[in-house]
């Protein structure tokens, strides 16, 4: 049979792109086969280069919360691009903009444009060092922020240990700055204080995980890690580059009302041009440059397109309803997942916060990291290929969060949960 367009692109891709794709995930390693090449998106569904369609909820992996080609986010950008794409001068839709993020978000003052979440995560972790004058920092095994020189780090042996590179070319000295705490276990990050007191800078985390899938935090875990910080004079750090505007209009940190002290943004607020930011109180944030001594540039900070993008969809999320749409949407979903499962005798729960959502197989329960390496990844290969020929397109990773967009419907929710009831039945044996 003559290869497919995707094959063929994929192919020809691969002499030219490293792995023929500019970021890891989307080369499908982790599902095996190759990856669709996507031709255009409209609402909640995509195209490959075949014209066949899909529900799509990679949504980017988290920008597209109104859905692909939202009409409201086009005409923003086809109006701010008559006057030009870029100046390097800023420009009053950027005021604009930060106020609102400055509205909406609890702990954030003051807040600088990035063009990227890894951009963002390490201007963070640069500002916390300066204002604490410590230099090592907390991450949780398991939480993504970027490729962070000093955040692509595994745990060491045992708590409490240096980390170690996660990445060729990350050098030990930098990897050894960081410790690698447990998402869920507050002991975790206590033994990591009492190991060294006085060094730590900042503990930064993603306060609902979605890069191990979807890991909610129980339900004390944030105040204690907040309480735990302010004890030992540590920033908190919210990584919100997925949850931001996603769980709330105000973040986890509205949701679960705790207030760090610095906060990257990203995806949603670009609404799916490159746009990501970070910010927080105003006396740490009066340190980044030309006002304090930490530098942070960027050619294309604030780019007069992204902006208008990422303006245009917070005024839409903006509006009343949105959040509880997304809820709807999102139980439904869960309710008919969890239903599936049953009924179809395979292992495996469901972790949803809103809109951002997993199914684990293989497993009863997910709360951390090592929970979610346990899951059984041939059946999630043989679940991803079996709803891609069902035409609903998921992320392709056990350990990816999946999203739901105002541009879904309830007519979407159900097709996926009856592909799923049959997929999942085929592979329970039934
Ligand atoms: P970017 O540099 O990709 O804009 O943001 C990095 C980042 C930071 N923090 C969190 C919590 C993130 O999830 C991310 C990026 N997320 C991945 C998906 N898990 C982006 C997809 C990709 O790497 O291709």
């Amino acid at each position: 049979m003559a290869s497919s367009l995707s094959a063929q692109l994929f192919h020809r891709a691969q002499r030219s792109i490293p792995g023929g794709v500019n970021s890891p995930v989307r080369a499908w390693k982790a599902v095996g086969g190759e990856p669709r090449f996507i031709q255009r998106g409209k609402g909640c569904f995509v195209w490959d280069v075949e014209g066949r369609s899909y529900i799509d909820y990679v949504g980017s992996w988290g920008p597209l919360i109104l859905g692909h080609a939202s009409p409201e986010v086009l005409r923003a950008i086809n109006d701010a691009m008559r006057d030009g794409t870029s100046f390097g001068a800023p420009t009053p839709r950027e005021v604009e903009f930060a106020e609102k993020l400055c509205s909406a978000l609890p702990s954030v003052e003051m807040v600088r444009l990035t063009s990227s979440g890894t951009e963002a995560t390490m201007a963070l972790l640069r500002l916390a060092r300066a204002f604490t004058g410590r230099s090592r920092i907390v991450k949780f095994d398991g939480c993504y922020h970027g490729h962070v020189d000093s955040l692509l780090v595994a745990a060491g042996s045992g708590a409490a240990t240096l980390g170690v590179p996660d990445s060729a070319g990350v050098l030990p000295a930098v990897a050894e700055t960081t410790l690698v705490a447990t998402f869920n276990d507050i002991e975790s990050v206590e033994a990591c204080f009492d190991r060294f007191p006085g060094e730590i800078a900042a503990v930064i985390v993603e306060p609902v995980v979605g890069n191990m899938g979807v890991i909610p935090p129980d339900e004390n875990f944030l105040s204690e890690l907040r309480k735990c910080c302010e004890e030992n004079g540590a920033l908190l750090v919210f990584d919100e580059v997925m949850t931001g505007f996603r769980v709330a209009w105000g973040g986890a940190q509205q949701r679960y009302g705790v207030v760090p002290d610095l906060t990257s943004l990203g995806k949603v607020v670009g609404g799916g041009l490159p746009l990501a930011a970070f910010g927080g109180r105003r006396d740490i944030m009066e340190l980044v440059a030309p006002v304090g001594s930490v530098y942070h540039a960027g050619t294309l900070s604030g780019n007069p397109l992204a902006v208008a993008a990422g303006l245009r969809t917070l005024e839409v999320l903006e509006r009343p309803g949105t959040y509880e749409r997304l809820e709807e949407l999102g139980q439904r979903l869960e309710k008919g997942l969890w239903e599936v499962l049953a009924d179809s005798g395979v292992r495996g729960c469901v972790n949803r916060v809103g809109s951002m959502w997993t199914i684990f197989l293989g497993v009863s329960q997910v709360r951390n990291a090592r929970d979610a390496r346990a899951v059984d990844r041939d059946l999630f290969c043989r679940w991803f290929q079996g709803m891609l020929e069902e035409g609903i397109y998921l992320p392709p990773s056990p350990f990816e969060a999946a999203f739901l967009s105002l541009a879904h419907t309830e007519a979407e929710i159900d097709v996926t949960v009856g592909a799923a009831a049959r997929v999942l039945r085929r592979l329970g044996g039934g």
